[in-house]
């Protein structure tokens, strides 16, 4: 099914309207495109389904909760030559990290999007098998179990979560545990999210703009699980799925160092504070100015696990949501445990793959350990 209406005056183009799909964490959409396999990453569509206004109301079918592409016929519910094979990031649980997926300028339908983890790994297993593809059963199963593992918007503080203006309050779409696409009918859309610049992100059709909000890793461990996006279209009878394999584990909210503590104690300034323990984590902001070209993303790598253990494959990747030619801001917030010391750089990353380190020596930072602090920004420009 297709609005007539949209089709008025835009010809073929109509056909071949655009959409959606996650892009950070690297999804294995995203990878197949950048391996060549999937011309049309943004193509990967359930349809024609009940999208609207119950959101849970679609069978996945052949499209399981990690989505197959029709157009290129692929089936990214099992591990391909290119992706799905090892995980693109590691986390810990209770981590708030940036997600991030794309929409095409041509078929920004509106609606809402969720991230989702299944924890039940028997069921995920089936999803990690190069040589096995999941029948549709086991797909519907995996569904059910991700449409349970929501990771609410609600859930990460200070996130502002609203209801969809074109859902009213008498619908099944009337809840903020999912996030929203500014509204349809005004005309803002999803691009209304971030309202970032036209090809901000790799769509085939007619440019991609993201769509960047904020999830908070569960309590949950897994060497390698599925982050599962989906987003439920307002417009078209459409739900949009991609998967990311990823890892979790260690333990965000560790203590700060026993040494930090003793020092603390000896202050009588700072009793009170050790005694709340509040800062035991920091939500680092790095703000890097750099700018690039088209397909370009900006990671930090570094010594520690949480910045890839200098192996960029594993580093998490910024954010161009706040990038403007103006002002070429990428950024990422990440929890690190107060008193972490690390080294770091951040590389640049082409579509082609091709890395750029920048320039030594190495950046290194500690993270505070004042009691009071809970987030810090470090602005820096590339060197
Ligand atoms: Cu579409």
């Amino acid at each position: 099914m297709r609005v007539i209406s949209v089709l008025t005056g835009a010809g073929l183009l109509g056909l071949v309207h655009g959409h959606g799909y996650m892009t950070k964490p690297h999804s294995r959409t995203r990878l197949g495109h950048e391996a060549g396999t999937d011309t049309c990453p943004e193509c990967t569509i359930l349809e024609p389904v009940t999208a609207w206004p119950d959101l849970d109301a679609a069978k996945v079918g052949r499209s399981g909760p990690c989505g197959y592409n029709a157009r290129v016929s692929v089936d990214y519910n099992f591990p391909g030559a290119n992706w799905g094979k090892s995980t693109v990031a590691t986390y810990a649980p209770g981590d708030v990290i940036d997600v991030e997926w794309c929409v095409d300028n041509n078929g920004d339908h509106g609606g809402m999007f969720t991230y989702r983890i299944c924890q039940n790994q028997t069921l995920v297993d089936k999803f990690l098998d190069a040589t096995y593809t999941p029948t549709e059963a086991e797909k519907q199963a995996a569904e059910d179990c991700f449409e349970e593992g929501i990771l609410k918007c609600t859930d990460v503080n200070g996130q502002t979560c609203g209801y969809n203006a074109d859902c009213t309050s008498d619908q099944k779409c009337y809840r903020n545990d999912w996030f929203t696409c500014e509204g349809f009918n005004s005309g803002t859309r999803c691009q209304g999210v971030d309202k970032a610049a036209l090809n901000s992100c790799y769509t085939s059709i007619a440019g991609g703009y993201t769509v960047t909000k904020k999830i908070k890793i569960p309590n949950y461990s897994s060497e390698h699980t599925l982050l599962s996006f989906k987003w439920n279209s307002f417009q078209t009878p459409q739900v949009y799925l991609s998967c990311a394999d990823i890892a979790i584990s260690g333990n965000a909210s560790s203590p700060a160092p026993s040494s930090t503590k003793t020092s603390v104690s000896t202050s009588t300034t700072s009793t009170a504070c050790a005694a709340s323990a509040t800062a035991s984590t920091v939500a680092l902001t790095f703000n890097q100015a750099v700018t690039t070209a088209y397909g370009d993303t900006i990671k930090i790598v570094g010594s520690i696990a949480a910045l890839g253990s200098w192996d960029v494959s594993k580093a998490p990747a910024l954010s161009a949501a706040k990038y403007t030619s103006s002002n070429p801001l990428w950024s990422i917030t990440l929890s690190m445990a107060a008193g972490t010391t690390f080294q770091y750089k951040f590389v640049k990353v082409s579509s082609s793959g091709t890395v750029t380190w920048e320039s030594d020596p190495n950046r290194s930072y500690t993270v505070p350990t004042s009691c009071s602090l809970t987030a810090q920004d470090v602005a820096s420009t590339w060197r």
